[in-house]
């Protein structure tokens, strides 16, 4: 039994995604941010931080999208989102993987919740440092993708791809969003018809970034 612990157009967005390109069968469990029902007692109990996602695979909590999008390439092999391990390509996964959970995850963080790294008074400049960081992360996926692409890998998709999709649709209203470098546009496009990504919309009830 798989349980998505998430709140539409967030970072269980990927998870989601993932769940029904891989066509796993899984419940969901919707939180109402509006109510801060991912800050209760009991979904604290299993996702201290109090934020989405939250994986639960036979009674196992899984936390971190990341951590749950590899987890996932890696249990369900048929669909090759995941290179073999131990190889040049699986050091590239690797290595992008993190760059979108250590790199831009955080600047976006820092962006939606400018109030988190130095508090009320230092919005304006948590945002401008966040919106920086998150333009210069882009302008190198973009040059890496537009030399080696389509896909972050090359020729092969890999679960990078949906990750780096959801991030790039969470900058569809900064200033500069990603998909204003050409090549990133292209790559996003690529995602977009996939069948998969159509039906997360429309479980989520999603209309924009189309
Ligand atoms: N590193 C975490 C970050 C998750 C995260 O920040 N999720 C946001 C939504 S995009 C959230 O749940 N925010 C609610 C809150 O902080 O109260 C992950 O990737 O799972």
């Amino acid at each position: 039994m798989i349980t998505l612990h998430y709140s539409p157009s967030t970072a269980s967005l990927v998870v989601h995604w993932l769940l029904i390109e891989l066509g796993v069968p899984h419940e969901l469990a919707k939180l109402d941010f509006d109510r801060n029902e991912q800050k209760s007692p009991e979904y604290l109990k299993i996702n201290p931080a109090g934020v989405v996602p939250t994986l639960v695979v036979d009674g196992q909590v899984i936390t971190e999208s990341a951590a749950i999008v590899l987890h996932l390439a890696d249990s369900y092999p048929a669909a090759a989102l995941a290179p073999a391990i131990a190889t040049p390509a699986r050091a590239s996964y690797y290595q992008w993987m993190f760059f979108m959970a250590n790199t831009l995850q955080p600047a976006y963080r820092a962006w939606f919740y400018p109030t988190e790294p130095a508090g009320e008074a230092n919005i304006d400049v948590a945002k401008e440092q966040a919106r920086q960081r998150i333009e210069a992360a882009w302008a190198r996926v973009a040059q890496h993708i537009e030399a080696n692409g389509p896909y972050i890998l090359g020729e092969k998709i890999s679960a990078v791809d949906f990750m780096m999709t959801m991030l790039m649709r969470w900058s569809r209203n900064m200033p500069r969003p990603a998909h204003s470098w050409p090549a990133l546009q292209a790559h996003a496009q690529r995602m977009k018809a996939r069948p998969s990504f159509k039906e997360v919309y429309a479980r989520e009830g999603l209309t924009d970034w189309t």
